[in-house]
């Protein structure tokens, strides 16, 4: 699946500022009566009707319609409501990768095993989204990112859309040539020159002329014109590191105290490193006193994802390190340098 928030800033923007709902609104740089530059970031479907579009002059947008609204741009914003979006619907995935602010790809590979399913869950996450966010949504089912992407935009806006792989070479043989994902405007004039002029004769053209004029990427475009995809749905690794802390009731120099905090932190690391399939290769204590002076001491490991390489390096880091006299008001261990391979297997190193 796809799934792609409808006009998006904007969208935002209505949640907070309920009077615009039903006025086209745009939202980009100052539009200063028409003398402004820079341009429309997005705009929801009313400024749409009007031929306004992402990308556009602000100042032409003002000229075709200079009583829309006029939003500044707010990332902070948008990116807060990007991660509240994202968040629901990576509960849903079994991957998950997100390719823009409003943007990502689910597979589904254990969850559903059907088309109607697929769509059913879809649905859900669709409602879901809308009930925890209040934004809107389309999603694109389909066999492939490619066609799930396709699909997304077919089933615009609040819509979804389900392509079957056997329908897909007539889902996109009358399609333009540059909305075939990855055709842009100059490799569209080229492949027009050639005498062809829709996906479908793209998805039929001679191969050794598409390899002569474009090499390997002449190959790649006419799979896609045939609804060919075979790129992964890759996970993002937008984490950098995970930790716990903990504070004590009481500022503590107890040493039993400190190290079943430290066996209880570890165990929690472990708990959300292992659920996202990662592994890491520093480990770092912190410590920080009652006179809220800090320690942080990291040291490297082998590769691990096993809770005994934490725990134990974690403990020697404080045995060695934390203060003898002052008292601890709070401890954290926190693992970076993850990544997705697995640590090694105990058995390996002996081989
Ligand atoms: P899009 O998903 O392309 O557009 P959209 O969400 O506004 O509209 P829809 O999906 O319903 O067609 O882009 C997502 C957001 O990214 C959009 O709200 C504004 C921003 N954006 C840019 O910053 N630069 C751009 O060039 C485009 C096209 C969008
Ligand atoms: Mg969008």
């Amino acid at each position: 699946m796809l799934i792609d928030m409808d006009y998006f800033f904007v969208a935002c923007e209505e949640l907070r500022r309920p009077e615009i709902k039903d006025k086209p609104t745009i939202v980009g740089f100052d539009p200063k009566q028409g003398e402004g530059r820079g341009v429309v970031m997005t705009c929801n479907y009313l400024a749409r009707k009007f031929g306004i579009r992402s990308g556009m002059p602000i100042s032409t947008a003002y000229r075709i319609k200079p009583d829309a609204v006029y939003l500044p741009i707010d990332y902070d914003y948008y990116e807060k409501m990007s991660r509240e979006a994202m968040g629901v619907a990576k509960r849903y995935a079994d991957r998950f990768e997100q390719v823009s602010i409003d943007e990502a790809y689910i597979e589904l590979s254990r969850k559903s095993i059907d088309y109607d399913s697929a769509v059913e869950y879809a649905k859900k996450i669709k409602e879901s989204i809308n009930k925890e966010t209040g934004l809107p949504c389309t999603i694109g089912v389909s066999s492939n990112k490619l066609l799930a992407k396709m699909a997304c935009e077919a089933g615009k806006p609040d819509g979804i859309k389900l392509v079957k792989e056997e329908e897909a070479k007539e889902f996109l043989k009358g399609k333009d040539l540059d909305d075939l994902y990855g055709i842009g405007r100059k490799t569209k004039e080229k492949l027009e020159a050639m005498g062809y002029k829709t996906v479908g004769d793209l998805a039929k053209a001679n191969t050794m002329e598409l390899m002569e004029k474009f090499g390997s990427y002449g190959v790649e475009m006419q799979k896609s014109a045939n609804g060919i995809d075979e790129s992964k749905v890759e996970e993002n690794y937008e984490v950098k590191s995970i930790g716990r802390e903990k504070t004590f009731e009481r500022d503590t120099t107890e040493r039993t105290v400190a190290l079943a905090a430290i066996r209880e932190l570890s165990n929690e690391v472990i708990k959300e490193v292992q659920k996202a399939e990662l592994s890491f290769k520093v480990v770092t204590v912190k410590m920080r006193y009652a006179d809220f002076t800090e320690h942080l001491k990291s040291r490297s490991i082998r590769r691990s994802d096993q809770y005994d390489d934490l725990a134990s390096t974690a403990t020697d880091l404080y045995s060695k390190y934390a203060s003898r006299v002052k008292r601890i008001r709070k401890i954290g261990v926190r693992v970076s340098d993850l990544g997705k391979e697995k640590g090694q297997k105990k058995i390996n190193s002996f081989v």
